[in-house]
């Protein structure tokens, strides 16, 4: 168990459809804390950067565009074992095989417009809000529910 930070994006498939308040709703209600929130546009360079790991994929371009076709939104939330509690939350990648009651298989059809980014693991936790958030960007706010959210030796 530990207080962890995780980076979310709410994908230019979510802004266009108008379903960021409904999935935010679905982290606050969780519990998670907003330590940062911001729309930004992305471009190639960020992109290469962050799905390094699909750059030479044939779908990558498709990806790309389907990326910067708006702003997205950046979150970075803070829970207890958040990183691995958000991608429960997202269920599976490809909207069309994750279970209703995950965030992408109520709102997903696709393999690729799937609502969401969230950090996979610690190390690209960490890598990822750097990549997205300044500093001061992040706030340390106390959250008067954390009484309630959490058992005093979880928190
Ligand atoms: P993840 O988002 O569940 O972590 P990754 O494998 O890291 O999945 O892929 C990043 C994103 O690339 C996915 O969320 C999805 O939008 C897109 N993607 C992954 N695999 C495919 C594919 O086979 N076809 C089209 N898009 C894909
Ligand atoms: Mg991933």
């Amino acid at each position: 168990m530990a207080l962890e930070k995780t980076l979310v994006l709410l994908k230019p498939c979510t802004v266009q459809r108008a379903l960021c308040g409904e999935v935010i709703n679905r982290f606050e209600k969780k519990g998670l804390r907003i330590a940062g929130m911001k729309m930004m546009q992305l471009d190639e360079a960020i992109l290469r950067e962050h799905y390094a790991h699909l750059v030479d994929r044939p779908f990558f371009p498709t990806l790309r565009d389907s990326m910067m076709a708006t702003p997205v939104v950046a979150l970075a939330l803070e829970g207890v074992d958040a990183i691995e509690v958000v991608r429960q939350m997202a269920g599976p990648t490809n909207g069309r095989k994750a279970l209703p009651g995950t965030i992408r298989g109520d709102y997903s059809v696709s393999g690729q417009q799937n609502i969401v980014h969230a950090s996979d693991g610690p190390e690209t936790a960490a890598a990822e809000l750097k990549r997205f958030f300044r500093d001061e960007e992040i706030f340390e706010w106390t959250s008067p529910m954390r009484v309630a959210v959490y058992a005093s030796d979880e928190c």
